[in-house]
């Protein structure tokens, strides 16, 4: 019986949660086909330069999704199902302290980690756990009854996390139990026909509509799917002269004449949708809930803590000026400080180690011996950078994607004091270590500087900085 590996295994899911949600959410059927044309077109129009940052097999086929759990249990099993397609925790995000406004989670991104494995499909989720320990938001009251709503729900079925269990331990499943393991798997994020309580969902929404949506309810859900663009500004015109609203401007780094940094995004609203709930007096009525949306995203390349550093710095620099000066608009206010600060030539960026590249030797190179510095290796034409894309959020964009899709702005109690999370906190609550995304980086830069430093026969290694 042919078996179904674990790299087949996560397309398959991606497709059929594709499939799913296009059936769910009809406007994000748009989304897809005209992230489709807009590639077309830049491919057209850059040829071989518009994948640089990925194939466009890869860009077609790359979407990442968002899910909402509870409880430390749930996003232990939510591992063990990613770990199934060979999607591991990465990054730690914590949106407590967020801005324009906190969320009452903290988050991690569930990806391959693998450069080989990106590359036959690069499928991640957002995933969100909610923090019911924190004061800030929830007084120990509403603790003990969300915990005590949360550990009585099920989110996955007992055989949909065995079947996972032996895909990872066998890298793949035989055809027939695949079939059965993505069934279970696509039916446990899809939006579920349950009567909601109106009384226990509007408590929770008056805190945090992502605390309602995550503990008002018995299930979970991907609550936006994205597909990936070449161009978002293109897109973004284009949505919006087929008459779909995008909700906000584009988050993240700003359209500019540079190399693309990083990520930026972009989402419209989707409708409010049909939801049975039971009221106070035990009838079932038909409400209606906004919790789903469209959102799409274009990505350039990763960069290192230096890098970040720098953005985070223009970042600062752009919401002072725009606080300063709003009628210049902050996408105008940006792309100026970008011209400042940001170099705007790849191997710029390389020499001064502030994005992530593989290199590959020149064939034709200066004489005489190699230099040991990368920095001069790039300047004197022995090897060339070719960018690492970024995989993984942005803190700011998926604060902003969620306060913009939230129909109330809820409330929190700032002089309470929170719960402390971080990315060790989260490894040892799911028993997996989170990987963090710099080390991946970093790890795939150097595999790469050692064949260049064998090939060009220079003892040592070479030095980045
Ligand atoms: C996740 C929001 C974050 C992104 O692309 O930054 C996100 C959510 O709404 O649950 O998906
Ligand atoms: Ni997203």
């Amino acid at each position: 019986m042919s078996v179904i590996d674990t790299s087949g295994l996560r397309a398959r899911f991606a497709r059929r949660l594709s499939e799913l949600y296009g059936t769910e959410v009809p406007a994000y059927n748009t989304l897809v086909e005209v992230s489709h044309e807009v590639n077309t077109r830049v491919l057209q129009r850059d040829g071989a330069d518009a994948e640089r940052l990925g194939s466009i097999d890869r860009v077609t086929a790359e979407r990442h999704g968002a899910i909402r759990v509870g409880t430390p249990t749930e996003l232990a099993q939510v591992a063990r199902v990613f770990g199934a397609l060979g999607m591991s925790p990465t990054g730690f995000y914590d949106l407590r302290d967020a801005k324009p406004q906190p969320i009452p989670v903290v988050s991690t991104a569930f990806r391959p980690t693998d450069r080989a494995e990106l590359a036959k499909n690069p499928f991640r989720v957002f995933t969100s756990m909610l923090v019911p320990e924190d004061r800030r938001f929830f007084d120990a009251d509403l603790e003990a009854r969300l915990k005590r709503f949360l550990n009585a729900r099920e989110l996955f079925p007992a055989r949909l996390l065995e079947l996972a269990d032996r895909a990872e331990a066998d890298g793949g499943l035989p055809e027939s139990d695949a079939q059965e393991f993505l069934d279970l798997a696509a039916a446990s994020f899809a939006l579920s026909s349950e009567p909601v309580d109106r009384a226990w969902y509007e408590e929770l929404e008056n805190i945090s509509g992502v605390a309602a949506d995550i503990g008002g309810v018995a299930s979970t859900h991907i609550n936006h799917l994205t597909p990936r663009v070449l161009d978002i500004d293109d897109l973004y015109e284009s949505m919006s002269s087929r008459g779909i609203t995008m909700i906000d401007a584009i988050q993240g780094p700003p359209r500019w004449d540079g190399p693309d940094v990083l990520l930026r995004q972009t989402s419209f609203r989707a409708l409010a949708e049909p939801r049975k709930m039971r009221e106070p007096d035990g009838s079932i009525t038909t409400g209606e809930l906004r919790v789903r949306f469209g959102e799409v995203e274009a990505r350039g390349v990763a960069l290192t803590p230096a890098g970040r550093d720098l953005y985070d710095r223009m970042v600062a620099v752009t919401d002072k000026r725009y606080a300063a000066r709003p009628e210049a608009g902050r996408p105008a206010i940006a792309e100026q400080v970008w011209g400042e600060e940001l170099p705007g030539s790849e191997v710029e960026l390389a020499q001064r180690d502030l994005a992530y590249f593989t290199f590959t030797v020149n064939d034709v190179r200066p004489d005489g011996e190699p230099p040991q510095r990368l920095s001069e290796l790039i300047e004197h034409g022995w090897v060339m950078p070719e960018p690492i894309v970024y995989e993984d959020f942005l803190p700011r964009s998926a604060a902003g994607i969620f306060a913009s899709n939230l129909t109330s702005t809820g409330s929190m109690d700032a002089v309470q004091g929170g719960a402390p999370r971080d990315m060790e906190w989260m490894s040892e609550a799911i028993g997996r270590s989170v990987n963090d995304p710099y080390d991946l980086y970093a790890a795939e830069r150097q595999t790469s500087l050692d064949e260049v430093a064998a090939q060009l026969g220079i003892d040592g290694g070479i030095m980045v900085e």
